[in-house]
């Protein structure tokens, strides 16, 4: 029997359980990235694990979060990312430089490898052929040190891609019909793997479009084969020597397969307060928009600037409108620049900003009370613009830019009837290409002492599971609830490096008295419980998501469904994630009820019901922790690093 593209990689790098659908496997990880809000927690529990150098073939360590430096908490950060990375042998990308995937693609990304990532679109690099996964800061500081990251061996589904895309439409149009196919939920434990003759046309950009908002389906990862478009790539960024061919056999299974005829999309966008939200951009025309930001991981490559450049070509953007670009590396800023590109961009009314995450991540560039807002990044949950009652909607370059002339929602295509034609812009075969903003381990910008300004807190240690938990049930959310709506990013994000300051915001968006429940609990010596409806957990790969909980005294989730990488952070600190068997008993649990979890070591191991006593209401409810046999034991543990000292001992 034939495999995949993603079942090769993953069998090239298996050290550890059987390529078997459904088992747990641990593979070897020859790449890692991290960027700055995950990167600081990421490399203080990498330092504690006593380790004197990095042991992947290439670490590198981003700083393209939080480059806002309203304060001095992200430069500290910054110094401590920039002198450990030159203690560990670690790769560091200065801030400027670009974004953490953008990035990474350019420079590093090497087909067939496996990559993971301290950020939810590390996926990005499935573009490239790679088996790029996003993982909590732990998961990556445990494979830094040379451990293995462990997946449920996946279920892999091809997505068939046929004909080819229509003028005015792009691969933010394809990745947004995916989404509209196979919804943001349901999707743990699936790899997408493209392939198709509608492939041959798309380019490693185009193609990593798609792989990144992937992570919107809550897929491990999605995967491209490397093929001549991949080699074109590569060979532009002069590493004609990374390419190596990698195809899936004409004879590979797939668990499921679909088919998308690009010939028949029509331009697509996400409406609030979901990427899952999609509806034709046909049917939502006419909106007034008030602001649109071109840029983050998703659409902030060559192509996708110069795009815009081309249809922004001597028009100037409508009077109501704040139009931001964002470019997603420096690389790419150099060549639209070079190009003329940069030159429309500004003449049209572009307010250039930093090659970064900026707007994408709601540290800047928030938008008006109520205003409508357009992106092309890949998110727009609740309130993550900065802005809580601002709309925002996420759609491809192309109907960004019609936005920005016509002040309106409007159908890229109508801009035909404005006189400009489709700018099909081909990516070029040669980039002018400067690395002057990495700094190499052994290089001359190295230190070789550690500094770590007031803002570097330290580690919060987590606790053992008691044998009798019982715990109060601190809040009580509703479904699809994300990582952005339990600890939000934006302006708060200065604090990543600082656990307790961060907790602070615990659930701002949602309940803002959480924090002050959580800790009048804590105070009387008990513990705390969440209790969440479906996909518990969804977006952002931020560990603070578990580990500012843990701090506060959480000690258990209870969910009608959780998606993998929040349910992997909750285990690595320690926290008992459990979902009922029936899921009406969701109505059984209200806030403030007290919990008690007994004699659950040994259902836990064994896999059977766990029961949960209702203190509050007398009843019992039946819950289960899908686990594999190596989680529990770190759950019981107390959390990956107590587990990995007891391990050590
Ligand atoms: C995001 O897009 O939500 C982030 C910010 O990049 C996160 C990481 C973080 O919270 O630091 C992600 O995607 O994992
Ligand atoms: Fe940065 Fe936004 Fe991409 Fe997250 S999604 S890595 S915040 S650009």
């Amino acid at each position: 029997m034939g495999l995949s593209v993603a079942g090769k990689i993953i069998n090239a790098h298996i050290a550890e359980g059987r390529p078997e659908k459904g088992s747990e496997v641990g593979i070897r990880i020859d790449q890692t990235l991290t960027q700055d809000a995950t990167g600081t927690m990421a490399y203080l529990q990498f330092e504690s694990m006593g380790i004197d150098r990095v042991r992947t073939e290439l670490s590198v360590s981003y700083v393209d979060h939080n480059t806002v430096q309203i304060g001095f908490e992200n430069s500290d950060d910054h110094i401590y990312l920039r002198t450990v990375a030159s203690k560990y042998g670690i790769i560091f990308s200065r801030p400027g430089n670009g974004i953490c995937h953008q990035v990474h693609l350019e420079r590093f990304g090497i087909p067939g490898k496996t990559l993971l990532g301290s950020d939810s679109h590390t996926p990005t690099g499935g573009g490239l052929a790679m088996l790029a996964i996003g993982a909590g800061g732990l998961d990556v500081a445990i494979a830094m040190a040379g451990g293995l990251f462990y997946l449920t061996y996946p279920v892999i589904t091809r997505i068939n891609l046929t004909g080819s895309l229509r003028p005015w439409l792009s691969a933010k149009d394809i990745i947004l019909k995916v989404l509209e196919i196979f919804d943001t939920k349901g999707n743990v434990g699936t790899i997408f793997e493209y392939g198709g003759p509608g492939l041959e046309r798309l380019s490693v950009p185009e193609r990593a479009t798609i792989a990144n908002m992937g992570a919107e389906c809550g897929v491990t990862t999605s995967v491209f084969p490397s093929d001549s478009q991949t080699r074109r790539f590569l060979a532009a960024q002069g590493r004609d020597k990374d390419w190596v061919p990698l195809t899936a056999d004409a004879d590979a299974v797939y668990d499921k397969e679909v088919t998308i005829d690009l010939g028949g999309l029509e331009p697509l966008a996400s409406v609030p307060h979901n990427p899952g939200n999609v509806k034709r951009v046909a049917d939502i025309e006419g909106i007034p928009v008030d602001q649109v930001c071109i840029g983050s991981c998703t659409n902030s490559s060559y192509k996708d600037l110069m795009t815009v450049a081309h249809i922004l070509k001597g028009r100037v953007a409508a009077p109501g409108v704040s139009f931001v670009v964002a470019p997603g590396s420096k690389q790419v800023l150099e060549n639209v620049l070079e190009k003329g590109g940069l030159a429309n961009l500004i003449s049209a009314g572009a307010r250039i900003a930093e090659a970064a995450c900026g707007f994408c991540i709601g540290n800047s560039q928030s938008p008006g009370s109520k205003a409508v807002s357009l992106r092309t990044s890949n998110r727009n949950f609740l309130g993550r613009s900065g802005t809580r009652d601002a709309d925002v909607y996420l759609v491809s370059p192309e109907t960004a830019a019609a936005a920005v002339l016509t002040g309106r929602i409007t159908e890229p295509s109508r801009l035909g009837e404005m006189g400009i034609s489709y700018p099909d812009v081909e990516m070029p075969d040669k980039l002018k290409i400067d690395d002057g903003m990495f700094i190499f381990p052994g290089s001359a910008g190295e230190e070789s002492r550690v500094i770590r300004g007031p803002n570097i807190a330290g580690i919060p240690a987590g606790s053992p599971l008691p044998d009798i938990l019982e715990c109060t049930v601190a809040i009580k959310v509703g479904d699809k609830v994300t990582t952005d709506h339990i600890i939000p990013a934006g302006a708060r994000m200065k604090y990543r490096s600082n656990v307790p300051r961060y907790s602070e915001f615990l659930f701002e968006v949602v309940d803002p008295g959480f924090y002050r429940r959580a800790l009048e609990i804590k105070e009387k010596g008990r513990f705390s419980a969440i209790v969440a409806g479906i996909s518990y957990g969804q977006g952002s790969s931020r560990e603070h998501a578990a580990l500012c909980p843990m701090y506060v005294g959480v000690k258990a989730v209870i969910s009608k469904s959780i998606e993998r990488i929040h349910r992997d952070n909750l285990v690595n600190f320690g926290i008992l994630p459990l979902s009922f068997v029936d899921e009406k008993d969701y109505e059984r649990i209200n806030r403030d009820d007290m919990l008690e979890i007994k004699d659950f070591r040994v259902p836990l191991m064994k896999g059977s019901s766990i029961k949960v006593r209702n203190l509050s209401s007398g009843e019992e409810i039946e819950t289960e922790c899908r686990l594999s046999t190596r989680q529990k034991e770190i759950l019981l543990a107390g959390g990956a690093l107590a587990f990995m000292r007891g391990k050590r001992e």
